[in-house]
């Protein structure tokens, strides 16, 4: 069955579903987006998702064009109008079409687009096993330059080190933050577990705010876990009993190797499991 594609308020086969060359999202990777699931129906922290959007959107100097509720109802017709309980919504506001200069005073209204499709996890396998990563040169984006936590077109930042860890064999890479310390994955918040305890690094080490990532902190505490957002180190990563990471994408995925160095004893740690598990149970509940 083909797609319908929900761009300003109409939906548009697959195939038809098309934008301006000369919309800034494309010319400049000037916009922002979200990536969120649904589970048998129900769409995940959808009203979280929609206020990150509009914080990056803010952050950015652009007004989304209609509200939020608009927004919530918009995602969910779509997801209905394509039939689908457990897919992978992708928003998408951009600037607009404007000329060829970089001003976003001359573009139009920005430009709402909705794409509801299934999502490729990683192989199921790698479930079981767990990922190994890499750390990569490429740092993320010094959050005076531009806030990683601003969802925005432009991943390019992200995209190269991707491409360094694909380089190096991995499907993920790990990107430091401009002080040399533990920031995320190109798609992907990161943890460690040491003595028990479980580690991320801050907002402030210039990182995204994920939704997974809140998600699986809340769950962590309910298990009796303690949680501590400190700024870590690759020695962190080479010593932690435990490693994985979080997205909606990829939801809670072990990773078993760093730099070449096993995490633990090489398999996914029992509380990377545990609140793999559960995640999974709060997701479909
Ligand atoms: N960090 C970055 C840089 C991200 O892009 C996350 C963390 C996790 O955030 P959430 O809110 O999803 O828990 C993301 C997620 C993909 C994909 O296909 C993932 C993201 C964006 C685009 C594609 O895995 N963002």
């Amino acid at each position: 069955m083909s797609l319908k594609i929900y761009i300003n308020g109409e939906y548009f086969e697959k195939e038809d579903a098309k934008i301006s060359v000369y919309d800034h999202g494309l010319l400049y990777g000037d916009g922002v987006f979200e990536g969120i699931r649904s589970y048998g129906g129900k769409v995940f922290r959808l009203a979280e998702h929609v206020d990150r959007l509009w914080d990056s959107a803010k952050a950015i100097w652009m007004e989304v064009p209609m509200t939020k509720e608009e927004m919530i109802k918009a995602v969910e017709e779509t997801l209905a109008v394509n039939g689908l309980k457990d897919g992978y919504i992708r928003l998408i506001v951009t600037r607009g079409v404007g000329d060829l200069g970089l001003d976003p005073n001359k573009c139009g209204t920005p430009q709402v687009i909705i794409i509801a499709d299934r999502i490729a996890l990683y192989p199921p396998e790698l479930y079981e096993k767990g990922l190994e990563i890499v750390t990569v040169s490429s740092p993320r984006i010094h959050p005076a330059a531009l806030s990683p936590r601003i969802k925005s077109l432009n991943y390019l930042n992200n995209i190269m080190a991707k491409i360094e860890g694909k380089q190096a064999g991995c499907i993920e890479a790990l990107m430091l933050n401009h002080k040399g310390e533990l920031a995320e994955c190109t798609g992907d918040n990161i943890f460690l577990v040491r003595k028990g305890r479980l580690l991320t690094p801050p907002i402030d080490a210039g990182i995204l705010e994920g939704i997974t990532r809140n998600a699986v902190m809340d769950i962590a505490r309910e298990m009796g876990v303690e949680v501590l957002e400190i700024a870590l180190t690759k020695y962190d990563a080479y010593v932690a009993d435990e490693c994985f990471l979080t997205g909606s994408a990829a939801e809670v995925i072990a990773v078993v190797k760093i730099d070449g160095r096993s995490v633990g004893d090489g398999r996914p740690g029992p509380i990377t499991r545990e609140l793999k598990d559960r995640f999974q149970k709060l997701t479909r509940s």
